[in-house]
């Protein structure tokens, strides 16, 4: 028996299991984009020695609270603009840059890949902070299936609302730094950023950007580091 062939089959297989999909394979999309069986294939190839110390190796997890801790009210719905109309249908998460698997990912298959859940503490810089529980996809996981390069260093983000982020990609491949799609059990309110926001105890509230659409993993950043820091707060803003 071909040995190398045998191992990456097993490889394969073993993701397969934990995701949940053992033998499903579906679209992707209509046009020529790979089926999802051989995307979710890519994953269990070698990523990249710096992407691999950080994915399973990761940063101190953030203690996090537990479900009695959840402040219901308390998330102060903060939006620079108005709520975006998004059709659910037509979404897609777009993710580019310097990738070698460029994706376009439906909600139906964003919310196939395993679920994480986290009960963290959201701290806006206004001096008001709320515990929610988010549930979602690792951001890491998504960043994976991308299959980034060796040079990329930061995470740009795209809103439907014209809002526009970008954090280092340490903080965006910590375990605890989710795409969340749901809030307090519920599926996530469209005022909180429905379909898609990010999630992170690691950052301020200004970071997590809500209606994301578009993540470009990239070695360099434009003048244009975020709504916010570029009115001047600042970029890390770590927590
Ligand atoms: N797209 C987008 N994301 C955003 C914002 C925004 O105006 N637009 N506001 C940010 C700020 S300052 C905070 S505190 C949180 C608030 O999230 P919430 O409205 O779900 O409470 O969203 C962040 N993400
Ligand atoms: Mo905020």
């Amino acid at each position: 028996m071909n040995i190398k062939v045998h191992q990456h089959q097993f490889k394969r297989r073993h993701f397969l299991k934990i995701a949940g999909l053992s033998g499903i394979s579906f679209l992707l999309d209509g046009c020529g984009t790979p089926v999802f069986e051989d995307l979710v294939g890519k994953l269990s190839e070698p990523l990249n020695q710096k992407f691999e110390k950080l994915i399973f190796k990761p940063q101190k997890p953030v203690p996090e609270f537990s479900l009695s801790e959840i402040q219901p009210e308390a998330l102060i719905v903060n939006t620079f603009r108005d709520t975006p109309i998004i059709d659910i249908e037509k979404y897609r998460l777009i993710v580019d840059g310097e990738v070698n698997n460029p994706l376009s990912l439906s909600m139906a298959e964003i919310q196939a890949l395993p679920q994480t859940s986290m009960i963290i503490r959201h701290v806006c810089v206004e001096g008001w902070a709320a515990i929610v529980q988010w549930n979602g996809i690792r951001l890491q996981e998504i960043v994976a299936l991308a299959q980034p390069k060796a040079n990329v260093r930061y995470a740009y983000f795209k809103s439907a609302d014209g809002y526009y982020e970008s954090w280092d990609i340490a903080s965006a491949l910590h375990p605890q730094t989710l795409l969340a799609y749901e809030k307090n059990g519920q599926p996530l309110p469209v005022d909180n950023g429905a379909p898609l926001r990010l999630a992170s105890p690691i950052k301020l509230g200004y970071k997590q950007s809500k209606w994301v659409t578009k993540i470009s993993l990239v070695s360099y950043l434009s003048p244009f580091k975020g709504y916010w820091e570029d009115l001047g707060y600042e970029w890390f803003a770590g927590l």
